[in-house]
């Protein structure tokens, strides 16, 4: 009897993007997740299910077992250290930059600054190593929202087509990372359930590398 797997998917971009990946497979959720209220969907696929939870849930449910496999953006696993998971494949997926912005004329240097962001720990690190010291303010969203109302000076999002920074008068300013998809495994999955595990990725990066674009 194979192992069975349960894959971790965050609604929106991931799940959008990362079904086109896992179809090919025959993996496909047999209930619409976009509709459907169910957080564990079976697939077409005897052995695999997918698990729906929050983006920034999706490492600890990995890592601890919850799922032995998820799709999280690089933002998440920068931000929560990427503890107790190996990441083998760049899923090339949900790309955007990690990006300091804030207001276009109104220059960050010379003192010292408040960001407001919900990266405080990619935001602190990127400072630190400038020899920057920065007074952070944890928002969980809106972060455009902040130098507009005069609570911060800056902030630290992601950014893709700049568009919502440009309706808040703000403008990029410094990238600290680019940004996509990672394929997380569990640890233990990874020596328990090999024999599943390895071939699916295998199958995994030959259909990443057969995207357009990459
Ligand atoms: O919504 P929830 O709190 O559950 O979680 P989430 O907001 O983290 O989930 P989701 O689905 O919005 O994002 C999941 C992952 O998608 C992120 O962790 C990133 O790795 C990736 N991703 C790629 C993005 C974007 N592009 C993106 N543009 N995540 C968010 N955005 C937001 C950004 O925060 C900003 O508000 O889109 C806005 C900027 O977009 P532009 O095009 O206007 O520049
Ligand atoms: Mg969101």
């Amino acid at each position: 009897m194979p192992d069975a797997l349960t894959i971790a998917l965050s609604k929106g971009r991931i799940l959008e993007q990362t079904l086109p990946l896992l179809a090919p497979l025959g993996i496909e959720p047999l209930e619409d997740p976009g509709k459907s209220r169910n957080l564990v969907l079976p697939t077409s696929h005897p052995d695999i299910r997918l698990i729906i939870v929050r983006a920034t849930d999706v490492p600890t449910y990995v890592a601890h077992g919850g799922a032995d496999l998820g799709v999280a953006g690089k933002d998440v696993l920068l931000e929560q250290g990427g503890h107790g998971l190996y990441e083998p494949i760049d899923l090339g997926i949900a790309r955007c930059r990690l990006m300091v912005a804030g207001h276009p004329d109104v220059p960050l240097d010379g003192r010292r600054i408040r960001v407001a962001t919900k990266f405080v720990n990619v935001t602190r690190r990127h400072f630190a190593a400038q020899g920057r010291q920065v007074d952070l303010i944890k928002l969980y969203g809106s972060m455009e929202l902040a130098p507009l109302v005069g609570l911060a000076d800056a902030i630290v999002d992601l950014v893709d087509t700049g568009n919502t920074l440009r309706a808040n008068g703000l403008a990029p300013l410094e990238s600290i990372a680019d940004i996509s998809s990672r394929l997380v495994v569990n640890k233990a999955s990874m020596k328990l359930k090999h024999r599943e595990i390895k071939p699916l990725l295998a199958r995994i990066s030959s259909v990443v590398a057969q995207q357009p674009d990459r």
